[in-house]
């Protein structure tokens, strides 16, 4: 080696070192533990991801990492945290809304705890909730007033609970006073696989049983996997229901999605015996099947309507990344698996990273998420006993461990703030009681209730 290249060898040596230090101080905010020898923009893509497809079960691995630097100073957007993709929205309120806080003094108390996966609930009487319990398929009362547990009610159905299967969302039926009809929706064992599943059963008058119950839908094809149900559901004004399905996750079978002639990756609206609906826009249509709503879903795991335009609003998981909230209109293809604002779970772009929807022919989402929330339940906020609050939108952060109350004007997300973020829960479901307290439950089992402090 001669002199002059040791010398700039010993340059490029320095510089290097130097670079390495700047590296390490910058980073250490951002990645407990990290050493400093990895890329963090690398680290920020991958370390959630490669070992865990499924979008519910990276929140461990997401401990440990603290507020993004460069994102946090602009101090403007709810979300804190740096993006994940490189993708542009398609127009400026598409995505990280100004943080607004709440004003009004809140009230917290922690109804039940230890429960397991609560799924699903819906208000029977005044501050009695029918609560699920996605694992071990249990239908329970819970009274938000006396802090209490019933047993578990009888004549469930027989679930699979692999996965992210099991006992999933429950509604009464409109005029349940006199009918005592509760409808369930859960993952079933059927020939081929597992399907996402409906069924009704009259709940008997003692409370301690589901009488009669039957199965009126069954979300075909099958499936052997045990991710992506869907399973929300709602009555519309006609006392139909809808129905939310996913596409069962993996490639190639998530592609079904796009599929006119399965129930995959779906809005499904149909009648309480599951029928479809005869206004269905696909009804006409041959080759497709009568009860499809719209298409192109990932998986939608929250449902409600906007209480003053009556839009029907949904949320579903993006893959990493790129969580939509789509308002719902028939016949509509909201895009997935061609076009979406997220990437792969392996960092991989998705159909070579194309995210704009209208120009794909798809319906642009009206808000999506980058990093990802992991939304679920969802409910409007259509009570007075919060004004502040009256049709602003709840959805629950698995992942990412918060309530979102979204604030929209018309069909725009003018502002988003996050609650109960040190609770450390992953919020599965939201509910508005008839009194105005807003209802959560955790898969950690607990049930929170918030309400106006003072009340
Ligand atoms: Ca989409």
């Amino acid at each position: 080696m001669t002199k002059f290249s040791w010398s700039r060898f010993m340059l490029l040596a320095m510089l290097i070192f130097i670079l390495a230090l700047a590296a390490c101080s910058s980073d250490d905010t951002s990645n407990e533990g990290s050493t400093g020898e990895s890329d963090p923009a690398t680290e920020e893509s991958t370390d959630d991801s490669a070992e865990e497809p499924t979008d519910e079960s990276d929140a461990e691995s997401e401990e440990g990492t603290d507020e993004g630097t460069e994102e946090s100073a602009d101090g403007e957007s709810a979300e804190t945290e740096p993006k994940i993709t490189e993708f542009e929205p398609a127009f400026p309120e598409q995505t990280r809304a100004p943080a607004i806080v709440t004003e009004t003094e809140l009230n917290e108390e922690v109804i039940v705890d230890g429960l397991g996966v609560l799924w699903g609930m819906a208000e029977f009487e005044p501050n009695r909730l029918l609560v699920t319990q996605r694992d071990t398929a249990e239908l329970l009362i819970v009274n938000i007033n006396e802090f209490a547990v019933s047993e578990p009610i009888e004549g469930t159905p027989e679930v699979n609970n692999s996965g992210q299967g099991g006992l999933l969302d429950v509604a009464i039926a409109p005029d349940f006073d006199e009918s005592r009809m509760v409808f369930l929706t859960f993952s079933q064992d059927v020939e081929g696989g597992t399907v996402t599943a409906l069924g009704k059963g009259a709940l008997s008058e003692d409370e301690s049983s589901l009488e009669n119950f039957e199965v009126i839908f069954q979300a075909e094809p099958a499936y052997d996997g045990d991710l992506h149900y869907g399973g929300r559901i709602i009555f519309d004004d006609e006392d139909n229901l809808f129905l939310t399905t996913g596409e069962r996750s993996d490639d190639p079978i998530r592609e079904r999605a796009q599929d006119l002639d399965a129930y995959l990756g779906k809005v499904i609206h149909i009648t309480q015996d599951g029928e479809a609906v005869e206004s269905n826009p696909f009804v006409e249509d041959e080759n497709a099947l009568d009860g499809i709503y719209s298409y192109g879903h990932r998986n939608i795991q929250g449902i409600d309507y906007h209480p003053e335009t009556g839009d029907l609003w949904i949320v579903e998981f993006g893959p990493q990344s790129g969580d939509e909230l789509n308002i719902i209109e028939p016949g509509n293809n909201y895009g997935w698996p061609i076009v979406s604002y997220g990437i792969e779970y392996s960092g991989e772009l998705i159909n070579d990273g194309i995210s704009e929807h209208e120009a794909q022919g798809f319906i642009e989402p009206r808000y999506y998420w980058d990093p990802t929330s992991a939304p679920s339940g969802m409910a409007f906020y259509d009570n007075d006993a919060i004004p502040e609050w009256e049709n602003n939108l709840f959805i629950g952060g698995l992942v990412s461990s918060y309530i979102a109350r979204i604030v929209i004007e018309g069909d725009t997300i003018v502002g988003e703030e996050r609650l109960l973020t040190d609770e450390g829960e992953r919020f599965r479901d939201i509910l508005v009681t008839e009194e105005g307290a807003l209802i959560a439950s955790t898969d950690g089992g607990v049930i929170y209730k918030i309400t106006a402090a003072g009340e």
